[in-house]
């Protein structure tokens, strides 16, 4: 038997479980188990696993473990370690904002354009301000994709402009008004000194400024992004990890659909 279905039938007979109180699961259910590290400012030595042990059981971990620990460089020590955690989280109560659109793949979202909207939806996209990851956006938007989804310029129905890295938010607007843009689509990757949340309040208040926030449909991405945030800063919608092409391409396409039923009401 394998240790997935193993685990999936002894999870379903476990009468422990609760789903109001969950808790890591290492070995057997509610064992709290969880492995961390960090870098503490000392040099290695007993001190320094003690206090690492101590830090452990403030975060509320019992049986608290150093398992590995290594000087890095003179007075900087890095830990890993296990501990079992007292906390819980009432799983049941949990509400995550999320993206509203019905999931198409590409054919459905091209033929949900020809058939609703009559003409290409111009996208422009870029990894903005100072940040210098591509990778993201050209998930998104090359036409070979990425884990298997196709990118946004393999869409028939999709006019797409990718425009790389590092695009400053007054260069974006310029081009996103030269090419007619219908929706907006900005990667920020780089979340140090919240230098993203900036860039991005950024890129609303110019927009706003030129009049033009309205007539976008604007979406913000990358790995420490979500719809929350996104909302948060004045974004129609955020997407993060595992996000790909199918799940902007129909939001786009329902929300430009959407739009232009309200105008004519
Ligand atoms: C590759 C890489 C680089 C490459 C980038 C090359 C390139 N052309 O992109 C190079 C070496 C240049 C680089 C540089 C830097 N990097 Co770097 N880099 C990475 C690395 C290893 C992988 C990132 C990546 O490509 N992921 C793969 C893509 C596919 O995933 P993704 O970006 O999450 O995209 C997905 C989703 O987020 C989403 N998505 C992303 N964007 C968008 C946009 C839209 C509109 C939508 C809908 C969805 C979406 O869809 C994608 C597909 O699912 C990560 C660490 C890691 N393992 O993640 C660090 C990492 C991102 N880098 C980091 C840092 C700090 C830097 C530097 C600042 C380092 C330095 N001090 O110089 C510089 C950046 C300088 C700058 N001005 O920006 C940090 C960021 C920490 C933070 N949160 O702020 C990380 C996390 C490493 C770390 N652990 O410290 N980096």
């Amino acid at each position: 038997m394998s240790g997935g279905l193993y685990s999936m039938q002894s999870k379903e007979f476990d009468k422990t479980l609760d789903m109001t109180k969950i808790k890591p699961y290492g070995d057997t259910i509610n064992d709290g188990k969880v492995q961390l590290s960090f870098t503490l400012p000392v040099p290695a030595g007993e001190e320094a696993t003690e206090s690492a042990k101590i830090l452990l059981k403030k975060m509320g971990l019992e049986n608290p473990q150093v398992v590995f620990f290594k000087e890095l460089t003179p007075g900087y020590t890095f830990f890993n370690c296990y501990g079992s955690l007292t906390h819980t989280v009432d799983y049941s109560s949990v509400y995550v904002p999320k993206v509203e659109s019905n999931k198409m793949d590409m054919h459905e979202t091209d033929e949900y354009i020809r058939a609703n909207v009559g003409r290409k939806i111009v996208v422009v996209g870029a990894s903005t301000g100072t940040d210098a990851h591509t990778v993201g956006i050209d998930a998104i938007m090359n036409m070979k994709g990425y884990a298997g989804h196709y990118g946004l310029e393999r869409y028939e129905m999709i006019e797409a402009y990718n425009l790389g890295s590092q695009v400053l938010n007054e260069d974006f607007i310029a081009k996103a008004i030269e090419l007619n843009a219908d929706a907006l689509l900005v990667s920020q990757t780089v979340t140090q000194k919240d230098v993203h949340i900036k860039n991005m309040v950024e890129l609303v208040e110019l927009l706003e400024a030129e009049g033009l926030r309205d007539k976008v449909i604007l979406i913000c991405g990358g790995p420490r992004i979500n719809h929350e945030l996104a909302k948060e800063l004045g974004y129609d919608a955020g997407f993060g990890m595992n996000s790909y092409a199918d799940d902007v391409a129909s939001f786009v396409a329902q929300e430009f659909v959407r739009r232009n039923e309200v105008k004519t009401l």
